[in-house]
């Protein structure tokens, strides 16, 4: 299959174009070949996005949400052959394709029914008979960056508040997982999305961003990946005078206190490390325990790790997939070695998977290290992969110290049963998300997902604060006193 860029509402001729694969991480098999795209075809879709927008931005708002609300419907409809894509091309497991679709149709309605609202705000003015509000109006052509891990989910936390914002896009998705994206643009053309609104092109190795960035008729970036990645994104976007959304990487931590529920924090910690083969912005990769239960927990975990099935994750009954490519396998690997260097104690896992099929994917035994430094590589560093150090603390003082002494802030989360310590928790913790009995993983698409610190840069996908990146406040005042009234001057 030949991937095409979708451009003005039609995909592009597949003459000429470069090609890369497209490949399965369970099997390293060919499924795709994705076009490249050259600076002039973008540049192109950023012409054809630019006279889109100016009439997509007169379209009433609740009109343009019906677009959303169809797009929503479509991907419902497609819910399971999405997913099995999905899993096909990015490894996750098929439980978890269906809920990250899922989590995009959420957008779709959530988003969709934003186009009855789009609230503003009056203020009453300083003066007699003038009248003050404040609008959000859109911005114009907007760059999409998003990466492998949650192809469609993450798109969707980007393009849709734009579109219903009234902005027009070009998406350009992670070369690793492009059908997705493909997908969705099929599902732009079902629903008649007028053409230029939604514009996607296909690129490896930063070309396409950095002519999104630099082109000045692109407004907005919203980039989520690494935070190598988006510094430079930042960086070339800050001279450029862009507006920059970042969420990069994160270390997020699971506390558990003494007075935890022992089996419920194993099986939080279980899923929120090793499910998607911890290739989550959010999943957990250190637990920061209180000594008292260490050992406990510690036996716990084994035994609950031991009951993980890895493999495939089309197969139905697998827990853990492949990671995303042998680079991947690589990294995570060397950071099992990083760990035996600086002395912490392997208790479980720390190699490549290689018994029978599992030879062709690309599989790392889910990992688990105890007496951890806080301050090691092992504990600092994000490894996005299913690699887990077990921290010992003596209070919750130092657990959140702890918690915040990594130099990212994406999620954390504790588990106690004393409210006194969940309410401190949640206040201390420096993350963008907090969890109290739960998981680090798992954030609904109706709150502000983001981070702190290293995280990002103050924006914040999903939820009302989307809004906020994709649209610029209007101040509008109207004078109705028939005189004029000099601000400042002729109220005092
Ligand atoms: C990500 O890994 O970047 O909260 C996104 C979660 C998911 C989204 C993760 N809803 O784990």
């Amino acid at each position: 299959m030949k991937l095409q860029h979708y451009i003005n509402g039609s995909w592009t001729s597949i003459d000429d174009m470069n090609f890369i694969p497209v490949i399965n991480p369970a099997t390293n098999e060919e499924i795709a070949h994705v076009p490249m795209a050259s600076k002039d075809l973008v540049n192109e879709a950023v012409a054809f996005a630019k006279a889109a927008q100016k009439k997509w931005a007169l379209v009433p708002a609740p009109k343009r949400a019906d677009y959303l609300f169809s797009i929503g419907q479509k991907m419902k409809e497609k819910k399971e052959q999405l997913a099995q894509i999905l899993t096909k091309e990015m490894g996750k497991v098929i439980e978890e394709a269906r809920g990250e679709v899922q989590e995009g149709i959420d957008m779709a309605f959530y988003m969709a029914g934003e186009g009855r609202r789009l609230f503003g705000e009056t203020t009453p003015s300083e003066l007699e008979n003038k009248f003050a509000m404040s609008v959000r109006s859109p911005i114009g052509v907007v760059g999409l960056i998003t990466p492998w891990n949650f192809p469609v989910a993450i798109a969707t936390w980007k393009s849709f508040p734009a579109i219903v914002a009234g902005n027009c896009f070009i998406w350009k998705p992670s070369s690793e997982t492009p059908i997705m994206a493909y997908e969705m643009s099929k599902i732009f053309d079902e629903v008649q999305l007028p053409a230029g609104v939604a514009n996607i092109v296909f690129g490896s190795g930063g070309d396409v961003g950095t002519t999104l960035i630099e082109h000045p008729d692109v407004k907005v970036i919203s980039f989520t990946g690494s935070t190598d990645t988006g510094s430079k994104v930042a960086e070339l976007g800050g001279r450029h005078l862009k507006k920059v959304s970042l969420e990069m990487g994160g270390k997020n931590a699971i506390i558990v206190m003494d007075d935890a529920d022992i089996e419920l924090a194993v099986e939080g910690i279980v899923w929120s490390a090793f499910g998607t083969a911890g290739q989550r912005c959010t999943a957990c990769s250190r637990v920061i325990v209180h000594e008292e239960v260490k050992a406990i927990l510690e036996e716990k975990l084994l035994i609950a790790m031991a009951k993980m099935t890895i493999g495939n994750g089309a197969d139905e009954s697998v827990k853990i997939g492949p990671v995303i490519h042998k680079t991947a396998l690589h990294k995570i690997h060397s950071y099992t070695q990083i760990g035996i260097q600086e002395g912490a104690k392997l208790l479980k896992g720390g190699m490549i998977l290689t018994e029978g099929d599992l030879a062709y994917g690309n599989y790392y035994a889910p990992t688990l290290f105890t007496d951890v430094a806080a301050h090691s590589r092992l504990a600092q560093e994000e490894i996005f992969g299913p690699l887990l150090s077990l921290i010992s603390v003596s209070s919750l003082e130092e657990a959140i110290e702890v918690n915040n002494s990594v130099k990212f802030g994406l999620s954390s989360s504790i588990f106690t049963k004393d409210i006194n310590r969940a309410f401190q928790a949640q206040r201390d913790l420096d993350t963008g998300i907090v969890y109290v009995n739960a998981g680090t993983t798992g954030a609904e698409i109706h709150l502000p997902f983001g981070g702190t610190k290293g995280t990002g840069n103050g924006h914040r996908d999903s939820g009302i604060a989307a809004l906020d990146v994709y649209t610029e406040w209007k101040s509008i005042y109207i004078d109705y006193s028939g005189k004029l009234q000099r601000a400042q001057i002729d109220t005092n």
